[in-house]
């Protein structure tokens, strides 16, 4: 089964020139597509280069910085426009370590969405500061009680759909871009009566580059999974 992981990049060159070999060998059916929002350290420039002794390598370019969920809708497009049957999400940072990739592509097999969980086994983040495993924790509970989804990590960014799940959702209706993106994806799917597993991965946190999340990625997720609740009640979620 052919299998694309979606990268979304900005300014992740220094992860990127060594997390692409490591993607690309776990796999002879691994293909990797970037999607980069014209990152100015140049990341885009040297995935044009990979690309050209590489055919397993792909990128899109955005014009600028639009976020997460924006960066992946385009990545899952492209994706549909080809022959690929299971689609990953990936972080450019190393915080998913690609050695997990085999796990993923096996539990594929009989599970329609397979997500890396930091939550199932206690906690398994190494180095983030308290306050942001927190945030997270706390996120994922309060996730957990309005929505009443059965998903531990709600908010991971590590995860594997098969096709008909991303075909299923009309993604021109996903609004969220920051952690809500995660969120809302999961609980569509859900939604469908998709099934899900969780499995156990240890997230590390970034060491070169620097973190792009903020306060309005928070606010956002925070109204999102009422708006889900209230949708699915009314019948109005797409
Ligand atoms: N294309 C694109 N990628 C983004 C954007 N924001 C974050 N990313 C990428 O998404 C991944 C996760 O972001 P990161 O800053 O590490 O978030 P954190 O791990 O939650 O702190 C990384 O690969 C980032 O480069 C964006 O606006 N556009
Ligand atoms: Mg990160």
């Amino acid at each position: 089964m052919k299998a694309l992981i979606i990268i979304p990049t900005y300014n992740e060159f220094e992860n990127l020139q060594k997390l692409l070999p490591e993607v690309l060998s776990k796999d002879d059916k691994i293909s990797v597509l970037v999607v980069d929002d014209n990152s100015p350290d140049g990341t885009a420039a040297f995935v044009e280069k990979e690309m050209k002794n590489n055919d397993r390598i792909h990128l899109v370019k955005r014009e600028s910085k639009r976020g997460l969920g924006t960066a992946y809708i385009a990545g899952f497009k492209y994706a549909l426009q080809k022959d690929f049957e299971l689609i990953f999400e990936m972080d450019a940072d190393f915080s998913h370590d690609p050695v997990e990739l085999p796990k993923f592509l096996l539990e594929a097999k009989n599970c329609d969405l397979v997500i890396g969980s930091r939550y199932i086994t206690g906690v398994n983040v190494v180095n983030w500061p308290m306050r942001r495993l927190l945030l997270s924790w706390f996120a994922n509970l309060y996730t957990r009680i309005i929505t009443g989804m059965p998903i531990h990590d709600a908010t991971g960014g590590y995860k594997c759909f098969r096709r008909k799940v991303l075909e299923s959702i009309d993604l021109n209706q996903v609004r969220s871009n920051g952690y809500a993106f995660q969120i809302e994806m999961n609980f569509k799917a859900w939604k469908k009566g998709f099934r899900i597993k969780e499995i156990p991965i240890i997230f590390v946190d970034r060491v070169k580059g620097n973190s792009k999340m903020s306060k309005k990625i928070v606010r956002e997720a925070v109204t999102m999974v009422w708006k889900l609740r209230l949708k699915s009640i009314f019948g109005t979620l797409k």
